[in-house]
């Protein structure tokens, strides 16, 4: 059995179904703080707060887990503002789910993020080790919990696999709290309105990826042999980079009359301590990780989904 954690996050409706396809029904046990008012078909429902550890013991054991994906946490945005409980969720979240996974003999899939890397990490073509001082706490927790994976891993043998996801660019369900948000919330006002004030510069250019894309490199990772997995921190993962701006022109392009504004808040200073762009060669060597999705494709395909469901967290 398959337990998805914070599975009404942005990755976990889109990974749930991608699990459900391919495990079928009645195999993969969804976990949230609660339940939610529309179930979707296939998926068991149940509650877990990751922060409690004997929580997530008794719910292993309860469903007979066997995998986990692990991605119960709290974002670079709501993280700045909300330090402690990034904390307590995203590293005590992480080292309870790698104990009891180690006790259970479960494998593991945990999401880091682009977020490891600092002001002082090269921002172009950053590499996959290099030096990782995050200054923000969501960095600090991302860093955190990949040096507890690597722990785990080598000490303990346990079989825990991730990949440092840059923005995530999907329809089914909106990112919350984030700083790259900027690239989904810019669909879903041309849709709306025709307009989008952007809260970072148009020239803030950030390493983005489609959730089709997302979906499938955790799958992908999660199927690769054990021996040819060199990396048990986390793999730099991206799809392509684009600034603000230049995704306003692509829109524009399709929508000829969406206009944009810029109005930088305190989100800027974090994308500026973000990588450019990411090398994510180790992923493309080790599990043949390869993108489908361009930006091109991306826009054309968000727009038309975008356009038949305009308000997703109103669903
Ligand atoms: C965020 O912006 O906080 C996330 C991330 C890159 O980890 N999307």
């Amino acid at each position: 059995m398959i337990l998805i954690t914070g599975a009404q996050g942005q990755i976990g409706i889109d990974l749930a179904d991608a699990l459900v396809a391919k495990y079928g029904d009645g195999k993969v046990v969804v976990t949230d703080l609660r339940i939610p008012e529309v179930l979707r078909k296939g998926r068991i429902y149940d509650v877990l707060d990751v922060t409690y550890m004997e929580s997530v013991k008794k719910l292993l054991n309860a469903h007979d887990i066997d995998t986990i994906f692990h991605l119960a946490g709290i974002l670079s945005a709501t993280g700045e503002r909300h330090p402690e409980l990034a904390w307590n969720v995203n590293v005590n979240g992480v080292r309870n789910i790698l104990e009891a996974a180690q006790l259970s003999g479960c494998r593991v899939f945990w999401p880091s993020s682009i977020a490891v890397f600092g002001p002082t990490t090269p921002r172009h073509n950053t590499p996959q080790e290099t030096v990782t001082e995050p200054g923000t706490m969501y960095g600090a927790t991302k860093v955190t919990g990949e040096l507890l994976c690597k722990f785990h891993a080598t000490h303990h043998n346990l079989d825990v696999r991730s990949v440092r996801f840059p923005g995530i660019i999907s329809h089914a369900a909106p990112p919350g709290g984030g700083t790259t948000d900027w690239a989904v919330d810019m669909f879903l006002q041309a849709v709306r309105t025709g307009h989008y004030n952007c809260f970072v510069r148009e020239d803030t250019r950030m390493p983005m990826m489609y959730m089709p894309d997302a979906v499938k490199s955790v799958i992908d990772l999660m199927a690769a042999d054990n021996e040819g997995i060199s990396v048990r921190t986390s793999y730099n993962l991206t799809a392509f980079s684009f600034s603000a701006g230049e995704l306003a022109a692509s829109i524009k392009k399709r929508m000829p009359d969406f206009t944009c504004s810029y109005k930088p808040d305190f989100r800027q200073d974090i994308a500026d301590s973000w990588p450019e762009s990411i090398n994510d060669s180790r992923a493309r060597r080790d599990w043949n990780w390869e993108p489908q999705f361009d930006l091109e494709m991306m826009v054309d395909d968000m727009l038309e989904n975008v356009a038949k469901k305009p308000f997703p967290s109103e669903l």
